[in-house]
């Protein structure tokens, strides 16, 4: 039987299983990457690992979530990571160089190579066929250190593209149609691999537009194939002897196959507040805009700006409204600057911002109250913009930029007509000629020791699993519950990234101000979540906040995948809970796991009894791997993988 290419990727990098969905297997990690505001954890587990030198074939670490620097911890966390870099042996990307998933697709993305980013959207150079896939801190620490990196293995759904985006359609309307059909948890425990005539038709950015916001439909990753168009964007870049060919076999066998006319997509447009809210852009057209962002890692590249900086060339965006580009890359920024685009859109009202991720997580570019702003980001997650009660929307840069010009949200080809503006299409340069000077190569490290400032704290530890698990429901909480709910990322506390005792006093917060207290005051607990528990980013602090203030089990209907391997490394027990369990447990009440936990956990018991109030009786499950077991067991992956340090193993997990 035939592979599909990410079966093939995978059995070149297997060290540990075999390729059956749902079964853990271990891969080789080629690359790491590794950005601001996880990185500093990243090192700091390196160094308590004691390990001297990053061991994969390439390392490479970006400032791009606080570039604003506007308190003294975040410009420490940046020298931090410069010092860590240059010691370990990773290249270093400067702040203002531009977004980690932008920057590394420029410069280092591989076809055919494995990447593991602490970062939710690592998946986005799968448009370059790469094999990338995003993870906890701790996960890339051991990774680096030359351990494999263990996942369950993915179901491989095949979507097929067909036809041609109509013009003012684009590569945004194909994960938004995707995630309109899938919704955001659709895709847990798959890679989507786009094939097909219209996969072929889409150049390399617009195909990393859709793997990278395959993320919001929950999947370990999204690929495309290689070929001509791979091949041109490398050669464009300048890496054109890193093109590898790369298909699927013609009978490869997928589990299942969902089939995308691109003929048929008009512009479309994610509702606030979660990214699956899709509908046609028509159907709320007239609702009034009064901020729109173009950027992020999904539309910030040079060939996501140049169709909104065309159409606002020679008009003026909407008195009430503010415009604001920040470039995903400095590349980006600087061609379009070379090429008189940004003095265009400065004519025409744009305020043209650093090359940052900054306003996607609420750092500068917050909306006004009871506001509505179009970005054409990947997650509007209610409050991630730095205001509750926010009206995020989602969109195509084409829709953002029509927005701007008309005032209120307008469907681009109504525009069109009105105003005579020609379809942008898109538009690769010739050469992608940006300087590298905010890159400083391993090779010319500046630093060989590091530099750690007043906030720069430690690395938390737990001890081993114990015998007794019990205590109070401290929260409950619904479906869909994000890492941005449980430690949001906005400025005020993205600066205590590095500090986990003073980043715990904001855990929750979003759902329960007084949470931190009651979990300090409790001295331990557990939570109670619905669905899908911990969508969203790769941040391991959602899971080490909860420990350290004592969270010992979180019983969920279902977990995000990246969240719950943070929950077995920072050795809390990810138990999962029927419909009617989660609807009889409230809030406040006693929950006790009946079972002798760390015998039941290491004896691989899948079946565990809970009681609640002492009154009554339901059954959740520890849906684990051996080695997950092994880490709950040591309190963790970081005392585990120490421990076999110590013992003379590699620092893998087995
Ligand atoms: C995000 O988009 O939510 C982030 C901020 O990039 C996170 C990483 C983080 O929390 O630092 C992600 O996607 O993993
Ligand atoms: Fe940055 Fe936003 Fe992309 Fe996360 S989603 S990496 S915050 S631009």
């Amino acid at each position: 039987m035939g592979q599909t290419l990410t079966e093939k990727i995978l059995s070149d990098h297997l060290v540990e299983g075999d390729l059956t969905p749902g079964e853990e297997i271990g891969i080789e990690i080629d690359q790491v990457l590794m950005q601001d505001t996880t990185g500093t954890m990243v090192w700091l587990q390196f160094e308590a690992l004691d390990l001297d030198e990053a061991q994969t074939e390439l390392a490479a670490q970006y400032c791009d979530h606080q570039t604003y620097q506007f308190d003294f911890k975040n410009t420490d966390d940046h020298r931090f990571l410069r010092s860590a870099a240059g010691t370990y042996g990773a290249h270093f990307s400067r702040p203002g160089n531009g977004i980690c998933h932008n920057v590394h697709k420029e410069n280092f993305a591989a076809p055919g190579k494995t990447l593991l980013g602490s970062d939710s959207h690592t998946p986005t150079p799968g448009g370059l066929g790469q094999l990338a896939i995003g993870a906890g801190g701790l996960d890339i620490a051991v990774a680096m250190g030359g351990g494999a990196y263990y996942v369950e293995m993915p179901e491989v759904v095949n979507v097929r593209l067909e036809g041609e985006l109509p013009e003012w359609s684009s590569a945004k309307d194909v994960i938004l149609e995707m995630l309109r059909r899938e919704t955001v948890k659709g895709g847990v425990g798959k890679v989507f691999e786009y094939t097909g005539p219209g996969a072929e038709s889409l150049t390399v950015p617009e195909r990393t537009t859709i793997t990278n916001m395959g993320t919001e439909l929950g999947a370990t990753s999204s690929l495309f194939e290689t070929d001509e168009k791979t091949k041109d964007y490398l050669e464009r870049q300048g890496r054109g002897d890193e093109y590898v060919e790369l298909t699927a076999d013609d009978d490869a066998e997928y589990a299942d196959e969902i089939v995308i006319d691109l003929g048929d997509l008009e512009p479309l447009i994610a509702c606030p507040s979660m990214p699956d809210n899709v509908v046609p852009v028509r159907e709320v057209a007239g609702e009034k805009v009064e901020q729109v962002l173009v950027g992020s890692c999904t539309n910030g590249g040079y060939e996501d700006v140049l169709p909104a900086a065309k159409m606002v060339k020679d008009q003026e965006v909407a008195k009430h409204l503010e415009m604001i580009v920040a470039p995903g890359s400095k590349q980006a920024g600087e061609m379009l600057a070379r090429q008189g685009w940004t003095a265009e859109m400065m004519a025409a009202g744009v305020n043209v911002s650093e090359a940052t991720c900054g306003p996607c997580i609420g750092i500068g570019h917050v909306p006004a109250s009871d506001s509505v702003s179009l970005r054409t980001f990947n997650r509007n997650f209610e409050g991630r913009s730095g205001i509750e009660d926010d009206n995020v929307y989602l969109c195509s840069p084409q829709v953002a930029a029509a927005a701007a010009l008309k005032g209120e949200i307008v469907d681009p080809r109504d525009l069109a007509d009105e105003l005579g503006l020609d379809a942008p299409g898109i538009e690769l340069p010739d050469k992608y000629d940006g300087s590298k000077t905010d890159l400083i190569y391993a090779e010319d490290a500046i630093d060989d020791e590091l530099i750690k400032g007043p906030n720069i704290g430690e690395v938390p530890l737990q001890d081993p699993l114990g015998s007794n698990i019990s205590g109070e429901t401290l929260l409950k909480m619904e479906d869909n519950i994000t890492t941005d709910h449980i430690i949001p990322a906005t400025s005020d506390i993205l600066k205590f990234r590095s500090n986990i005792e003073r980043l715990s006093d904001f855990t929750l917060s979003r759902v329960d101000e007084t949470f931190a207290q009651r979990a300090k005051d409790a001295g331990t607990g557990v939570l109670v979540a619905g669905e899908n528990y911990g969508q969203g980013s790769s941040r391991e602090h959602a899971a080490m906040c909860p420990m350290y203030l004592g969270i010992e089990a979180v019983l969920a209907q279902s977990f995000a995948r990246i969240h719950k391997a943070n929950l077995f490394n920072f050795g809390i027990v990810p138990l999962a809970i029927d419909e009617e369990t989660y609807a009889k447990i409230e809030q406040g009440d006693d929950v006790e796991i009946v079972d002798d936990v760390a015998e039941a956990v290491e004896s691989g018991q899948e079946e565990f009894t809970i009681r609640v109030n002492d009154d009554w009786e339901a059954t959740a499950n520890l849906h684990a791997s051996e080695r997950e077991r092994r880490i709950l067991t040591a309190g963790g992956k970081l005392p585990l993988t120490k421990q076999q340090a110590e013992g003379g193993a590699a620092p893998a997990d087995d």
